[in-house]
């Protein structure tokens, strides 16, 4: 067990809400009334970086990335989570409205379904070992970060709590889940990442990879998009006008749109031994407008 989960700001006291689990940057909680049907899902303005939770949190952000989770649902034609209006879901409290959504409760699958249209991160690391990911044979000679002819599914398996996820091979998916279900898993992902790469691409943005869940909903065993989607917390997004700069060199292509200057200044500022220092003002802001703009770039 990843002790750092212990070190995690308390969430906050939702009336109506019981907290049953957080994330580095979510916090998930049950109907205080014991009703197993929904959850509510909320992001907050934590943002991490090398592996942790950092200080302070980035005002927005959780607003910001819930905004974009919902604006890529609305765009999806694949059934999701969220709980519509006059479905007889509980409301999302006030204090936490801009940054929540209420999900019918799932019977969620131990898969991430990790879909790569670029190769870069644990993809990258496993093809300099092996020349393949999660059982994926790929060209001799890619680099880190370089764009794949045709997207990748590499399926994960879901590690117990703050463990690190374990990529694996398709065929172990099925055997986790079914010869059915891994296939919609794999057609399903692929289907939604190869269009939302699309779009972002005319917009200026590379989507080099992404992660979904689903789960199968308890009533009527349809498949169901689930967690956040298409977030920058969930995916890899590069602005293409950096990508595609051909005076970069190597890995200074590979910039997180967002969190990339949290990342440069904790490396300049810290020797990556014990806590992180606190972020100044200044990256905060940076930061804070780096989220907006991604939202904006996507959505407008
Ligand atoms: C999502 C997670 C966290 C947010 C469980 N609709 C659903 N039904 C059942 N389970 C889930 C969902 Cl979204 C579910 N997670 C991941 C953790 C905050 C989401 F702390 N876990």
């Amino acid at each position: 067990m990843n002790d750092r989960v212990t070190e995690l700001a308390a969430p906050s006291h939702l009336s109506g809400w019981t907290h049953i689990y957080s994330g580095k940057v979510r916090d998930l909680y049950a109907p205080a009334d014991g009703s197993d049907a929904h959850l509510l899902v909320v992001a907050s303005n934590r943002v991490s970086a090398f592996d942790f939770a950092l200080e302070p949190p980035i005002p927005g952000k959780g607003a910001l990335l819930t905004a974009l989770s919902n604006w890529w649902f609305a765009r999806i034609d694949v059934p999701n989570h969220l709980a519509g209006d006059g479905s007889g879901a509980p409301a999302v409290p006030a204090e936490v409205a801009d940054r929540a959504v209420v999900s019918r409760r799932l019977e969620m699958y131990p898969i991430e379904c990790v879909v790569r249209g670029a190769l870069t991160g644990s993809g990258f690391a496993e093809y300099r070992r092996t020349g393949a990911v999660c059982g994926i044979e790929l060209p001799a000679g890619l680099a880190d970060g370089d764009l794949l002819d045709a997207p990748v599914y590499t399926p994960a398996y879901k590690a117990p709590l703050g463990e690190h996820d374990e990529n694996i091979t398709f065929e172990r998916s099925a055997e986790l889940v079914g010869d059915e279900v891994a296939n919609a898993l794999r057609d399903t992902s692929l289907r939604i990442f190869t269009e939302a790469r699309e779009l972002a691409a005319e917009r200026g943005v590379v989507l080099a990879d992404t992660k979904f869940e689903f789960g199968r909903d308890r009533v009527t065993g349809e498949l169901v998009l689930a967690d956040e989607v298409l977030t920058s917390d969930s995916s890899r997004y590069w602005d293409a006008s950096v990508y595609f700069d051909a005076s970069r060199s190597g890995a200074d292509r590979l910039a997180s749109f967002d969190k990339q200057i949290v990342r440069d200044w904790l490396a300049a500022n810290w020797d990556k031994q014990g806590t992180p220092p606190v972020l100044p003002d200044e990256i905060v802001e940076r930061t804070r407008a780096r989220y907006q703009e991604l939202l904006d770039r996507l959505t407008s």
